[in-house]
């Protein structure tokens, strides 16, 4: 037998073709509503215990009632047999006042708020125009221990879309964090090698969430051989040493990194339009790709920290009870999901990918 085979028969051995880890969360997830959340919500459902659910709807979900109600019509819309539990947020406003906040806090409606810097991205229109103005609200999120949920992106048209995401990061985020030290931050969709370090100084009250689609493509995947609409999102990808950063960050171990799918649909005829809609959908194929990543990077025994408890530690949940198994085993992935008389095209949908996620214990 030759060293190289020798090599490979040790390698072999070593490998690891199934693992089960205590259910995972999304912290970030888009359902949408009406039949899009019919159609979105199983695939979210069958591989997540619980997500953080975005209130960028139209109209956003900016009162303690919206969210409840929001909340009613996800739990309807569950598969039968699911226990997905929706995880409530409230879309901060200029006009968001903090006893608003407190209170679909205190009454276990909502567990963070999320921040669009007004413009930002989908639904984003009706967000905050004036950070530091809405200091009493951060202020009483701090005092009561509520997140704030942060899309950081400069919304200036002048800055350059591939750095929007580091103008925010030194002439928002940073001021915010140092005016508010008792706030509890998660930056959501680190796209650069930059947030990923900002993550990690701030990680005794800061935390980052990391999208699978982050970790696969890079700017230049959204041209190849053409213009691929269905990898535009925002935060836009960037270059590939941010991928490699990213990859970097989520297999690290580190427990202020964690999943955030931003799974984002939009029905194909709003993304191969002339205005193409921000937005990845990702769910459908969330946990295989973020295994995938963790498996070429080495790291599949970091895969449960990332995926189950880093997240639910931060938001001072409990873990949940249960397990999923991922299985080294190909399966096609469908290329899109019906919804109405159209569908929405999932990412790397059409594709064979490695791992499948198999068997849920509740
Ligand atoms: N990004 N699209 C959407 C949201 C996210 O900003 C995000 O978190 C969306 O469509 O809601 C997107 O590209
Ligand atoms: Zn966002
Ligand atoms: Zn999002």
């Amino acid at each position: 037998m030759s060293v190289s085979q020798l090599f490979d028969q040790a390698a072999s051995a070593r490998r690891v073709d199934k693992i089960t880890i205590r259910r995972p969360d999304d912290f970030h997830v888009h359902l949408r509503d009406g039949a899009m959340l019919q159609a979105v919500l199983p695939f979210t459902a069958n591989q997540f215990a619980r997500g953080i659910i975005m209130p960028n709807l139209v109209p956003p979900v900016t009162t303690v009632e919206a969210a409840a109600a929001y909340r009613e019509r996800i739990l309807a819309a569950r598969p039968e047999g699911s226990d997905f539990e929706p995880l409530m947020t409230c879309y901060l406003a200029d006009t968001t006042t903090p006893d608003e906040i407190e209170k679909g806090f205190r009454d276990g409606v909502w567990k963070a708020a999320k921040l669009y810097p007004a413009g930002a991205t989908t639904n984003s229109h009706f967000g905050v125009t004036d950070i530091p103005a809405l200091a009493p609200v951060f202020e009483r999120m701090a005092k009561i221990g509520m997140p704030v949920l942060i899309h950081g992106e400069a919304t200036d048209p002048a800055v350059d879309i591939f750095d929007r995401e580091a103008v925010f990061m030194e002439q928002s985020l940073l001021p915010l964090l140092k005016r508010h030290p008792g706030l509890k931050v998660v930056i959501e969709h680190v796209t650069t090698a930059e947030t990923v370090d900002i993550v990690r100084a701030h990680a005794s009250r800061a935390a980052g969430t990391i999208t699978p689609h982050h970790l696969v493509i890079n700017r230049t995947s959204i041209f190849q051989g053409g213009l691929r609409p269905h990898l535009y999102c925002l935060p836009v990808a960037k270059r590939e040493h941010h991928r490699l950063a990213l990859r970097k960050a989520v297999t690290s171990g580190d427990s202020c990194f964690f999943i955030g799918t931003d799974t984002a649909p939009h029905r194909r005829n709003a993304k191969e339009a002339e205005c193409c809609s921000a937005g990845v959908f990702g769910g459908a194929t969330a946990l295989q790709t973020y295994v995938q990543v963790f498996d070429e990077e080495g790291a599949l025994d970091r895969f449960e920290a990332f995926a189950s408890v880093n997240g639910a530690q931060f938001y001072g949940i409990p873990l949940n009870r249960g397990t999923i198994t991922l299985e080294r085993r190909e399966s096609r992935i469908m290329a899109a999901v019906a919804v109405d008389d159209t569908e929405v095209v999932v990412f790397q949908g059409g594709e064979t990918l490695p791992w499948s996620v198999g068997p849920v214990v509740a």
